[in-house]
């Protein structure tokens, strides 16, 4: 018997460590889970990261993995990329955030040179390249550099762990550019640091989901405090759920619809 889908409930989800691992391309499996899930009700998607990032994850290895953005687009109700401050319905664009305009060229490049010389004295296990990168409405800034590999990128949050680099960046950065600028700086993913204006966290996205939804269920992996999905899992908006790994968020999904 076929179910009937429902136009109240939206399911949100984080991208990495939720519907993917760290980095890495969506199983076929929770690909389909997802567009089962999207028949019975509304499915979005929440990333850090910008919609380049995204779109190579969500597309996966499977079958169609070349698909056009479009069509990427079009699988999901909403994806909301770098928290929402590049938003799409479908493939309708509804809004994107400029970080550049906000601090204006000279804040721009106060910071941008704070970072690269508190950078340039550590001395760490390997270092590459693109070590700021300028996405719309955030700056990710690596020390490692973003162009490590995926051994590389272990290697260094492995060593993250134990010497705590990002977070004694964060503090330097927190002293160095205080209340004024409007900034926050969070520890995201497995490598870098996002830094955006106040209030452009995740929580940024719900602006553009409609009040039709009575029922907006949360799924994230960084959900503790300093995380970047705590804002939006102790949104009172959302139902949070916190998950360790994609098969989590699956068990989840089943327990609450059945699937
Ligand atoms: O998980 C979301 C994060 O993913 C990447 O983080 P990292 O490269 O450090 O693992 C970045 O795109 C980051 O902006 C994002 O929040």
């Amino acid at each position: 018997m076929a179910v009937e889908k429902s136009n109240d409930i939206l399911c949100l989800f984080d991208v990495d460590g939720t519907l993917t691992h760290p980095r890495q391309k969506i199983e076929p499996q929770m690909e389909k889970y997802l567009q089962k899930l999207r028949n019975v009700v509304h499915v979005a998607l929440v990333g850090g990261s910008d919609l380049s990032k995204i779109y190579e994850q969500m597309c996966g290895n499977s079958g169609n993995a070349n698909k056009p953005l479009e069509e990427l687009l079009e699988e999901y109700d909403y994806v909301f990329a770098e928290n929402g401050l590049v938003s799409y319905k479908g493939s309708t664009l509804l809004g994107k955030q400029s970080i550049a305009n906000f601090l204006g060229e000279e804040k721009c490049q106060e910071f941008i040179n704070f970072c690269l010389d508190y950078m340039s004295k550590l001395i760490i296990p390997r270092k590459r390249g693109n070590f700021i990168e300028f996405r719309n409405g955030m700056i990710n800034v690596t020390i490692c550099g973003r162009s490590v590999t995926q051994a590389e990128r272990e290697e260094f949050a492995a060593y993250d762990q134990q010497h705590h680099l990002r977070k004694q960046f964060v503090e330097a950065l927190e002293k160095r550019f205080p209340e004024e600028y409007g900034l926050a700086f969070v520890i995201g993913g497995q490598i870098s640091i996002d830094v955006f204006p106040k209030g452009w966290d995740k929580t940024y996205c719900l602006r553009w989901i409609p009040d039709n939804f009575k029922t907006i269920h949360f799924f994230g992996d960084k959900t503790a405090v300093g995380g970047n999905d705590h804002s939006i899992y102790v949104h009172p908006k959302t139902i949070g759920h916190h998950v360790n790994c994609p098969d989590e968020t699956m068990s989840i999904l089943s327990d609450i619809f059945g699937l």
